[in-house]
């Protein structure tokens, strides 16, 4: 492992005011979104919006890093151009989703593990080869009666440890997510308690596994109430929550912290994130990795029409430069209408 090299790469994928643009869809996920806007999920179509998101000219400002999913990592523009070349030429890093999604956990009804390592290592080879320099795997944890279970989190974690164990074995920066869901109906404390936790048994696998912490980032969610929940935060009180949970659980020597925004509003993903950079002193950088709140907007403005690509590309730009200004705790609601 070249531990130097992984360093340089994961403090570029969180340089000053540049976040990362979740764009790693599973065919599935992708067609939820298609069909929200009326688009056929072909592979034609899937290739044309993920184009013209990385020929934005918001990449090149704002977007560090694009996780891509494995389709994506092979494409070619329309012109023939490589799409991980687009993103290259943009300044930003290519990156790749590498697990193969949360799967019923057995012994633990309601629950699951995330799959994919049968096979990693060889498939590291190869997304080193295509272009990319940091990986993702997501665990999926859930808050309800009597879950998550010990089974659950644990699972979880020794999973997303032997990933990115391989991850940095094979010169590939891992994103380390382990997402706790908003869709309960549990309050702010409980979300703070099950992250904690999470973050706790997730650090300690990867020290097991001999993961250096200078060469991952930590995608976790916010400390937020479940969205069924009678009282929601605000913003102040989730950003403190937040930074005080991942001070607890968190070594000073990740060099960064890149959120997902897990169905939050695209303004409250953007708040949340401005009001925890605002608190200051942070050991890590602290950014966002965000899939639906960069790209609910632009989708909405394409609706797979090629006359909206512009309209759809000004939209993607508003929210990246958004959250590029939360990524400094500049950004306030004012800005929202510039
Ligand atoms: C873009 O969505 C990602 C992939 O989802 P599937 O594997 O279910 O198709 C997802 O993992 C995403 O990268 C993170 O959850 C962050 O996205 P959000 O929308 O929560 O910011």
């Amino acid at each position: 492992m070249n531990l130097d090299e992984l360093n340089g790469i994961a403090k570029k994928m969180v340089a000053k005011g540049r976040g990362i643009l979740a764009a790693d869809e599973s065919s599935g996920t992708i067609k939820k979104r298609f069909d929200a806007i009326g688009v056929e999920n072909t592979e034609d179509n899937r290739r044309d919006y993920r184009e013209f998101l990385f020929r934005s000219s918001a990449m090149k400002d704002h977007i560090s890093g694009v996780i891509l999913f494995d389709e994506t990592i092979r494409q070619k523009a329309k012109d023939g151009t490589p799409l991980v070349k687009l993103i290259q030429d943009a300044g930003s890093i290519p990156g790749i989703k590498v697990d193969a999604g949360a799967k019923p956990l057995a012994g633990s009804p309601g629950e699951t593990v995330t799959e994919g390592l049968d096979g990693l290592r060889e498939r590291f080879v190869e997304y080193h080869k295509l272009g990319a320099r940091f990986a993702k795997w997501r665990a999926v944890i859930d808050i309800a009666d009597g879950i998550p279970t010990y089974n659950c989190v644990n699972a979880n974690a020794q999973a997303l440890a032997r990933y990115a164990a391989l991850a940095q074995e094979n010169g590939i920066v891992p994103i380390v997510e382990p997402e706790i869901l908003m869709d309960g109906a549990h309050d702010i404390a409980t979300c703070e308690r099950v992250t904690g936790w999470v973050l706790e048994t997730t650090f300690s696998q990867l020290f097991y596994a001999g993961v250096r912490p200078e060469g991952m980032i930590l995608k976790p969610n916010m400390i937020v109430p479940g969205k069924k929940c009678a009282k929601q935060n605000s913003i102040a009180e989730v950003a403190e929550a937040t930074v005080r949970v991942l001070k607890r659980h968190v070594p000073s020597s990740v060099p960064g912290i890149a959120f997902l925004s897990g169905g939050q509003s695209d303004e409250d993903a953007t708040a949340h994130l401005s009001a925890i950079n605002a608190i200051g002193n942070l050991p890590w950088a602290v950014t966002f990795s965000y899939g639906r709140a960069l790209q609910a907007a632009p989708q909405k403005a394409w609706s797979g029409k090629a006359e909206n690509v512009a309209k759809a590309q000004a939209a993607f730009g508003h929210r990246a430069r958004m959250n590029g200004l939360a990524a400094t705790g500049a950004w306030s609601k004012a800005n929202e209408a510039a």
